[in-house]
């Protein structure tokens, strides 16, 4: 066997077995030789034998997010067995965590399929299991194998503005040819960068939003789920927050029973934090919010006189699912990821130079918060 030492065994009568055994699976070769009773011995015969008793072991890598109903998933497979391979799989899918699994692939030999079962505001876990040529069927797939599908609708402003709310008349507009937030243009660009920058009158009074209205998964329909998004916001007046708010880029949450946060307020709080922010990216832990049906606004606001101009570049608006929980990472004034911006406090407002004086009634057609 294999190369080994010889066994030999009397067998009688003109036809008999003999038991072989063979430690692995793979190919086996087995040599053979019989003498009769006569002492003829006959050529030495050669004998492969294949051995597969380990079945094979199959992942499945489906995108972690989606902003697509539809999405391609992947898998594969390998058999332990030397010489073996995998003949067909099962993918199975479960509907957020309250789900059961549920077949999707029956024995397939494809390795990868497009998805097209999925909802907005949904989770899809996946797992697979494969066969081998020899019919063994191994368990199945383990791990967080999910796509999350986006509530959000059109959060890259690939389609420009649709699936947004937005006030007609607000300068909201996007813009292809920029990608000025850090994201991949098209993004969308709230305010009026071409009303210029020091204190050049004719900026519109007001505030320039787009909002979507969606509704959340519950708490026990996902494992965790949060907002983020890119923005760049240039801005030559300030927003002393919270004593008298003027200038900045804000978020607010809207719950659907009359409840509103304010979760960011960015803008100069110094002369230093004047002019052009930098791309910065917010994030922030939906978990207070789940199962609720919210409106999530994004707004760039002039609220002080029409001079001194501000305007924010805005894109990838997405819900995810952290692999981590995350804080926010940038909150008002904070310096984000090395950004241009500072801390808020004592030395803050030592360099603060003292803020314009109040407007009188606000004649524009825009907005006012
Ligand atoms: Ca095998
Ligand atoms: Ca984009
Ligand atoms: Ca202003």
């Amino acid at each position: 066997m294999d190369g080994g030492t010889w066994h030999s065994e009397t067998v009688s009568g003109a036809a008999g077995s003999v038991t072989v055994g063979v430690s692995g699976d793979g190919a086996h070769m087995v040599d053979h030789w019989a003498v009769d009773q006569a002492g003829n011995q006959e050529t030495p015969g050669h004998l492969t034998v294949k051995i597969d008793l380990i079945p094979p072991r199959a992942s499945v890598s489906p995108p972690p997010y989606s902003n697509e109903t539809s999405f391609g998933v992947e898998w594969t497979g390998r058999d332990p067995t030397p010489g073996g391979s995998v003949a067909v799989y099962n993918v199975q899918y479960m509907k957020d965590l309250t789900g059961s699994w549920t077949n999707w692939l029956i024995a397939t030999s494809d390795t990868s399929r497009t998805f097209t079962n999925g909802e907005r505001g949904h989770i899809y876990y996946f797992r697979a299991s494969a066969t081998d040529a020899a019919g063994r069927l191994g368990v199945w797939s383990s791990g967080d194998a999910y796509t999350w599908v986006d509530s959000l609708e059109n959060g890259d402003f690939s389609q420009g503005l649709e699936g947004w709310s937005f006030v007609p008349g607000d300068p909201v507009e996007t813009v292809s040819d920029s990608a000025e937030a850090c994201g991949t243009a098209p993004e969308v660009l709230l305010g009026h960068p071409e009303k210029g920058t020091g204190e050049y009158g004719g900026v519109p009074i007001g505030g320039a939003a787009i909002s979507q209205e969606i509704q959340l998964p519950s708490a026990d329909q996902v494992p965790a789920l949060s907002l983020s998004l890119r923005y760049h916001m240039t801005t030559y007046d300030y927003v002393d927050y919270p004593l008298d708010p003027q200038d900045s880029f804000d978020v607010v949450i809207r719950d659907g029973v009359g409840g509103e946060d304010l979760v960011l307020r960015d803008g100069a709080r110094t002369l230093s934090g004047l002019g052009d922010r930098g791309c910065k990216e917010f994030a922030l832990n939906l978990g207070a919010y789940l199962g609720q049906r919210i409106t999530i606004e994004l707004s760039n606001w002039n609220r002080h006189d029409d001079q001194y101009n501000t305007w924010t570049y805005v894109d990838d608006v997405r819900l995810v699912v952290p692999r981590t929980i995350c804080l926010p990472l940038v909150f008002d004034g904070y310096t984000g990821n090395g950004m241009p911006g500072l801390q808020a406090g004592p030395w803050d407002e030592l360099e603060r130079e003292p803020g314009p004086p109040s407007t009188g009634p606000d004649l524009s057609a825009y907005r006012r918060r």
